[in-house]
């Protein structure tokens, strides 16, 4: 039997308010700088020049367009369903809701992939770039206390060290969780600031880096493919495509602050919708200028491909501020990553299939601090000891995942629920989905073998989980949910 949250009960929850619950802060524009938030972070800035070097050379600018078209497809999925059940559980609940428990699970399960991991992997970067920042004040961190304790590093002198632990990562987790704890109005406030900051900056390298492109950069265009599959030609622009397809995750944390929106029939697709479109012209116009100031070659195997452009101006204070952008950047993805996460197990405890304990609310923040803090210990965990590139690759597939899963919910409930009302409804129904699954599941398919391994282990640890705890504890298969009453008329 097939134990399938019914959506009546999900809406009066999304209904509730008071002790106990969420509170409800966010307006559409603070949802979609939580987008922004989300998305502009080490994608556009280390991942560009990758694949403009490795891929697809100047067409990187087509590669971004493919990754938003699949992205778009899902977005527009996850708008109908956020905007349909407003829960914080995201497409964990939308799952719930159509493809039963335990499908529910693997996706709550995964999500910690996209989320936890997310936010360990950009705060590696981040703590690279405090690096570069501290370094214009003569600052230095020892190495040792940078990098996990699988890493090394020459010194100037020749001596090569070991890690000890990436402590900057650790840091910026905890100090975020904290604010988290705080409250969301503040967080989002925090939010604001950080993303006003790295788009004015982006906007800034866009308008300055324009003047000075170089047009011979741009022939040929799709430089010609190598003999083997990815390496440039068409082959390569599409394997650019999942290569920044990292940059546009973020955009669907927007649907985990459904129950601390103020209006989130209205706010979720324009935060979904909205943050993905702001972050696509900005993807674009930002990529073909990075590839007209310097050559597509010039970022082989480059850290900070932004820098490598830059030198191409004559305004070498612009580094300065892309290193400010950066970390700015990177700490408002750490923030909505780190936010998501506790607000999906906030969900799946609610729903019995996690200890109760991450779904307590502080009586006076109204926040779930006790996930905050329980994931400020995991990601802390895995941002301090775990070297970047295994964190980032778990990430990509985790999030393609979700994003299958949610375009084929969409199509099991406009058949199982035709008549529930959709403030928001995704267009051409089923080729939106359809093309989102077939989009989603390419990109799943060029990444590496390992990574595949990788989520099968950690898909395994979520099965033993579910079946030694979660199936014994569901409040549905106990038969505790039940509708929440509505409130007794008034007496005649
Ligand atoms: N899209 C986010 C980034 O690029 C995860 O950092």
């Amino acid at each position: 039997m097939r134990f399938k949250k019914p959506l009546d009960v999900l809406l009066k929850e999304a209904g509730e308010s008071g002790a106990g619950t969420l509170k409800r802060t966010l307006s559409s524009f603070n949802l979609v700088t939580m987008g922004i938030g989300a998305i502009i972070g080490a994608g556009l800035f280390s991942l560009t020049g990758l694949a403009a070097a490795n891929n697809a050379g100047p067409a990187v600018v087509i590669s971004f367009v493919i990754g938003a078209i699949g992205c778009a497809f899902a977005g527009l999925c996850y708008a109908e369903f956020a905007s349909m059940i407003p829960i914080a559980g995201s497409a964990y609940t939308y799952s719930y809701a159509t493809m039963g428990e335990f499908v529910a699970w693997i996706i709550g399960w995964d999500l910690v992939l996209e989320y936890a991991l997310g936010a360990a992997t950009v705060s590696i970067s981040w703590s690279q770039y405090l690096i570069k920042f501290l370094h214009l004040f003569g600052l230095q961190i020892p190495p040792q206390w940078t990098m996990s304790p699988w890493e090394t590093a020459a010194q100037a002198n020749g001596v090569v060290v070991h890690g000890y632990m990436n402590l900057p990562a650790v840091f910026v987790i905890v100090c975020l969780s904290l604010l988290l704890i705080r409250g969301s109005r503040e967080s989002a406030f925090v939010n604001n600031l950080l993303v006003i900051l790295k788009v004015a900056v982006v906007l800034v390298f866009i308008g300055v880096g324009w003047q000075f492109i170089n047009p011979s950069n741009y022939h040929p265009f799709i430089p010609d493919n190598t003999g083997k599959f990815g390496e440039f030609g068409w082959s390569g622009v599409f394997r650019g495509a999942g290569v920044v397809f990292f940059a546009f995750i973020g955009f669907d944390a927007v649907s985990t602050a459904a129950q601390e929106a103020k209006d989130p029939k209205r706010g979720m697709p324009i935060g979904i919708i909205g943050s993905l479109l702001v972050c696509t012209v900005l993807y674009v116009l930002f990529s073909h200028v990075m590839t007209g100031l310097a050559n597509y070659k010039d970022f082989k195997d480059s850290a900070a491909p932004v820098a490598i452009a830059i030198e191409k101006t004559p305004y070498a204070w612009l580094q300065e501020g892309i290193i400010v952008a950066i970390l700015c950047g990177y700490t408002s993805v750490i923030l909505v990553m780190l936010m998501g996460q506790s607000r999906i197990f906030f969900t799946m405890s609610k729903d019995g299939l996690l200890p109760k304990v991450f779904s307590k609310v502080h009586s006076k923040f109204q926040t779930p601090y006790m996930s905050n803090l329980f994931f400020a210990g995991f990601v802390s965990l895995f941002a301090a000891f775990v070297p970047v590139r295994v964190v980032g690759e778990m990430v990509s597939i985790g999030t393609l995942f979700a994003f299958v899963l949610v375009c084929i919910g969409i199509m099991v409930m406009r058949k199982s629920d035709p008549n529930t009302p959709r403030p928001f409804r995704a267009p051409w129904v089923p080729f939106v989905p359809i093309a989102g699954v077939v989009i989603c599941m390419a990109m799943m398919i060029s990444l590496p073998g390992d990574t595949w391994i990788r989520l099968a282990v950690w898909m395994a640890i979520g099965l033993v989980i579910y079946f030694f705890y979660s199936k014994k504890h569901s409040l549905i298969r106990k038969g505790v949910v039940s509708v929440p009453k509505d409130p007794e008329p008034p007496m005649a």
